[in-house]
């Protein structure tokens, strides 16, 4: 097990910590609220450790093809400029961190915050070669994410305690999928 082992190279990649992933926003995930107050301690190390901080964003275009009304899985959510597309008030961004906007597409969604974002360019241009992976939701999101920052040759460290699924299952199914493709799976209690 591996706790907060910042190093030189490393970066915190936080996925979609936004309200309408936690209760009462559109698209709940259950104990997502949790799930921020379990990042902030990563986030306050990282800091200290110089290491650079990503937030993505979902965000939304109205009438997006995600959505329910359009054919897609997902009731409307994340909406551009929403009170629901706004970072969870009590998640301690650092000022400088780095935001990653994504779901903007009209034809087509992107869960990964690699996806089209340039993302993974930019981590190697600043010399990253290992990223720390959570938020929401751990089934969708974070593992499309984790995987593809695999794809592209990062290491990946998932904080366990900083996701949690839309459905158990889908979760459990998730970890796997993460864990055959070389995610390592952390946990700082
Ligand atoms: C997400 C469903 C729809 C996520 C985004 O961030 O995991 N889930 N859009
Ligand atoms: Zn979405």
């Amino acid at each position: 097990m591996i706790v907060m082992d910042f190093q030189t190279g490393d970066a915190l990649v936080l996925v979609d910590l936004q309200n309408d992933f936690c209760p009462g926003g559109a698209l709940p995930i259950e104990g997502g609220h949790e799930v921020v107050e379990a990042v902030n301690p990563w986030i306050a190390a990282a800091t200290a450790a110089g290491i650079p901080v990503f937030a993505s964003r979902d965000w939304h275009p109205e009438g997006h093809m995600s959505f329910q009304a359009r054919g897609g899985p997902w009731p409307p959510h994340c909406l551009q400029d929403s009170d629901g597309a706004a970072f969870h008030p009590r998640l301690q961004l650092p000022a400088d961190a780095i935001k990653v906007t994504k779901g903007v597409r009209f034809d087509q969604d992107q869960n990964s915050a690699f996806d089209q974002t340039g993302l993974a360019d930019e981590l190697r241009r600043r010399g990253i070669s290992r990223v720390w992976v959570a938020g929401l939701a751990q089934d969708v999101c974070v593992a499309a994410t984790a995987l593809d920052g695999r794809q592209e040759g990062f290491e990946v460290m998932l904080i366990k305690e900083g996701t949690r699924p839309v459905t158990a299952e889908g979760g459990e199914e998730a970890l796997e999928r993460m864990q055959e493709a070389g995610v390592q799976v952390v946990n700082a209690d």
